[in-house]
């Protein structure tokens, strides 16, 4: 998307993609860092140490679309580091696949949590698996445009939070 869409016009070394207002739109963070590569010899305009937070308005028709947040609990992050999320729909088909870790960027990390962008869909049914032989824990039937918290010890989902379904 270009800049002048999209309003980016930021030159940050690190950046972050979380859903930071929790209405379902994953928002920006960028991180401006301009002396590591300007080697210290140069002095950076005071203007170029701001960080920049970027919320998503779904002005371009993505608040219209359906998503699912997830994080987890009853497990270490050490044994969550690496899992991977499958979201099916009813028809078992894959919609998404998510891979959970708290390092998606340079020099930043973010929550241990996944999001997928559903599209219409209203329900998906969410596997995870541990790494190394951890074992897969199976969610069916959660409804869309929610935070749930997924108990990996007992299999057991509940919502953390919810926003109704846009009605067109
Ligand atoms: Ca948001």
């Amino acid at each position: 998307m270009p800049t002048t869409m999209s309003g980016i016009d930021n030159n940050s070394i690190a950046a972050v993609a979380d859903d930071l207002n929790g209405d379902g739109l994953l928002d920006l963070v960028l991180v401006a860092l301009p002396g590591n590569s300007a080697g210290g010899l140069v002095k950076p305009a005071p203007e170029r140490f701001m960080d920049t937070v970027y919320y998503n308005s779904g002005a371009e028709g993505a608040d219209k679309n359906h998503w699912l947040q997830l994080r987890f609990s009853r497990v270490s992050h050490h044994r969550l580091d690496g899992a991977r999320v499958i979201a099916r729909n009813a028809s078992g088909d894959i919609v998404g696949t998510r891979v959970v870790s708290s390092n998606h960027s340079y020099k930043s990390s973010n929550a241990m949590r996944v999001h997928f962008g559903l599209g219409k869909l209203e329900v998906v049914s969410v596997d995870v698996q541990l790494p190394n032989g951890g074992g897969v824990a199976s969610y069916p039937e959660l409804q869309v445009n929610r935070l749930w918290d997924l108990d990996l010890e007992d299999e057991a989902a509940s919502v953390v939070y919810s926003r109704p379904l846009q009605v067109e």
